[in-house]
């Protein structure tokens, strides 16, 4: 795919994301170069809602607070954390709320993302929870609030661009990491570093970039992302394109169940006399497991059920591969269907409109052409 020179900027070091925004920085990733077992840096999709932070010089130097319904507020530098803490890496799914959100009818307002606002990277840091521990968290305290250095679009320091907050309990979990390095190097800037927050399975906009503070709330967090529709889903199933305000809602927490197909790509075409193919994937389910993937040649008639390796660990993806059995030449759509361990699967057709398009987990869809070339 082709790319627009100018619009490239502040994407240097990436490798054929495709730019969904510039100010503020948006690029996904397309599915066939998910590929990888371990995302590579350079195939990570990227998401800011606001302008890029001061650079840093000195990473180790870089501090954070944790204060609010806590016994004793602390300011812990990046040197701190790497030397008072057990150290963590878990290969765990990063995935943007609004993954998805393109291909729901009518749009949805919002970042037209199709399936790559997602990637799977190793993780490195220390459980947040070690340190909410060490900071003593008061009888008050039900929610997080999280902050980072990062100035909002119009570069304004007095407003984040972003500030989200879990209730507690998530926050304890062991895989909630506070992260300084991303598949063994050091966090690039870009990704927040020096140290960002990695809350798996739920929305990325939890996973705070440029991490600065975390305020231990005793009610719900109220910063932007938090507040309106934002992050927010209709409890009852809405009419497409309705007005989503006067609905009881609830804040969007565990992502849906997914699969993408990363190869072959959309579009590829095979030679006169091929009968067989591989097809190969990654499903995750949020905070669930994924407990099978299946694909279909025929819009659903027949299945095929897919062999999954990993997840390595829990909040990492799956791979998955079938070897499929063509009946002869001519055009085939390739839909890959994952089922989460509820027994939830993706449907055909994206479900739950939401006016923020949230969530959309409609099977990804992959056409095949074999036979003579066009
Ligand atoms: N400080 C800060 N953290 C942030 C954001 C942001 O704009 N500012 N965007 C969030 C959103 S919406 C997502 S999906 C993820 C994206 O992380 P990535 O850019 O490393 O892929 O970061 C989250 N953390
Ligand atoms: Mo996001």
């Amino acid at each position: 795919m082709q790319h627009k020179r100018e619009g490239r900027k502040g994407l240097e070091g990436k490798d054929g994301l495709s730019l969904l925004g510039d100010v503020p920085l948006v690029a996904e990733t397309p599915e066939e170069l998910l590929d990888d077992e371990t995302t590579p840096i350079a195939r990570f999709f990227v998401r800011n809602n606001g302008l890029l932070p001061q650079p840093v010089t000195d990473v180790d130097g870089w501090t954070f607070t944790v204060d609010g319904e806590v016994e004793r507020p602390l300011t812990l530098s990046l040197a701190d954390l790497k030397s008072r803490f057990p150290q963590k890496t878990f290969r765990m799914v990063l995935e943007c709320g609004g993954n998805g959100r393109s291909f729901f009818e009518p749009k949805a307002e919002g970042n037209p993302w199709t399936n790559g606002g997602v990637g799977c990277a190793e993780w490195t840091g220390v459980s947040l929870g070690d340190v909410l521990r060490e900071a003593g968290l008061k009888e008050t305290a039900l929610f997080t609030g999280h902050f980072g250095a990062d100035p909002d679009k119009t570069g304004s320091f007095e407003q984040q661009a972003m500030s989200r907050g879990v209730p507690i309990a998530k926050a304890l979990e062991e895989h909630t990491l506070l992260v300084w390095a991303m598949n063994g190097e050091a966090l690039p800037f870009l990704h927040g570093g020096p140290l960002r927050l990695i809350v798996p399975g739920w929305p990325g906009s939890l996973s705070q970039k440029w991490l600065k503070r975390i305020w231990i709330r005793d009610r719900e967090h109220d910063g932007p992302g938090m507040t309106g529709l934002s992050y927010r889903l209709p409890v009852r199933p809405l009419a497409p394109g309705a007005d989503g305000t006067d609905v009881e809602i609830r804040i969007l927490e565990s992502m849906p169940v997914r699969s993408i197909v990363t190869a072959p790509a959309d579009g590829s075409h095979y030679p006169v006399g091929t009968r067989r193919i591989e097809v190969r994937g990654a499903a995750w389910a949020g905070d669930d497991d994924v407990a099978r993937v299946e694909v279909t040649l025929d819009g659903g008639a027949t299945w095929i059920e897919a062999t999954m390796a990993g997840p390595r660990n829990r909040y990492d993806w799956a791979r998955w591969q079938a070897s499929l059995t063509l009946p002869g030449e001519g055009y085939y759509e390739i839909f890959a269907r994952a089922t989460d361990s509820q027994g939830r699967a993706q449907p055909f057709r994206a479900a739950n409109w939401n006016p923020n398009g949230y969530g959309c987990n409609v099977m990804h869809r992959v056409v095949v052409k074999v036979g003579p070339a066009a």
